[in-house]
């Protein structure tokens, strides 16, 4: 078996999600951060313009979802999936949730103000881990980057304005489903909870988080994180971080 090789952006909260499944499942692996160039590069790979993109035995793999459930298939100790029919069923319904309803949402929150308000800002985090003339390259095309962002991620004044709400949605509904266990199914950690984590980590900005994020931290993440940080589902994400996230099974290329 070939080293898998994680073609990934390091701010992205959806990267994030297969950086984990691999580290929990402490597989070696190789990760190349992607440039400004990556959009023909993830078409020709996978015939879709996003990342994370995985190389998994000569098969490139978009879509994190795709991603753990090829990481299921082929490492499946120690799992993500629960063993139960009922409750594998509810852990991919609440990852779809949280991929469908929080990631997208967090991002318009997030990268939208800061795109319209602090193009510094803005441009530090997005090239986070790529060398700076992809920050050069940004700011030189600032106006048309913005513009083909918004465009990508559906960023328009209205997804702004319900990011917030989406957000305390997402947060509202970790209360709800969480078990006594602590975990969101059964009694262990699930990739429920990973992508619940996971897609929380812009916002939560744990100290776990393997790529530091620029200081000063935009003034939009900081107001969201003042508006939501007495939430007690917040505090779990931190939680599950500093519990679960464990240590990077990157590996030299
Ligand atoms: N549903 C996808 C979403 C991936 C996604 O939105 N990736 C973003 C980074 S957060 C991306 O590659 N955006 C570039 C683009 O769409 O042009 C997944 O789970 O992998």
């Amino acid at each position: 078996m070939t080293t898998p090789v994680l073609w990934h952006f390091p701010i992205s909260h959806y990267n994030e999600k297969a950086r984990w499944a691999l580290d929990w499942k402490r597989i070696p692996h190789v990760r190349k951060v992607l440039g400004p160039d990556y959009l023909p590069r993830a078409w020709w790979a996978t015939g879709r313009g996003t990342l994370p993109i995985l190389w998994l035995d000569g098969q490139a793999i978009g879509d994190s979802t795709r991603i753990i459930e090829a990481l299921e298939r082929r490492s499946p100790v120690p799992p993500l999936y629960p063993r139960d029919e009922a409750a594998r069923r509810r852990a991919l319904a609440l990852e779809d949730f949280f991929d469908e309803e929080l990631g997208h949402a967090l991002r318009a929150a997030i990268v939208g103000p800061a795109l319209a308000d602090d193009p510094d800002g803005a441009i530090a985090v997005l090239t986070l881990g790529m060398p700076p003339r992809a920050g050069r390259m940004m700011r030189a095309i600032f106006p048309a980057f913005r513009a083909f962002y918004r465009y990508r991620h559906h960023i328009t004044p209205e997804t702004v304005a319900a990011g917030r709400g989406k957000m305390r949605a997402a947060l509202d509904r970790i209360e709800a489903e969480r078990q006594p266990s602590g975990y969101l199914v059964g009694d262990a950690f699930s990739v429920a909870d990973l992508t619940a984590a996971a897609l929380f980590a812009p916002l939560v900005v744990p100290p776990e988080l393997q790529y530091r994020l620029p200081d000063p931290l935009p003034s939009v993440l900081v107001e969201h994180q003042r508006a939501l940080a007495d939430h007690p589902a917040y505090r779990w994400v931190a939680d599950m971080y500093r519990r679960h996230r464990g240590v990077s099974a990157e590996v030299s290329p």
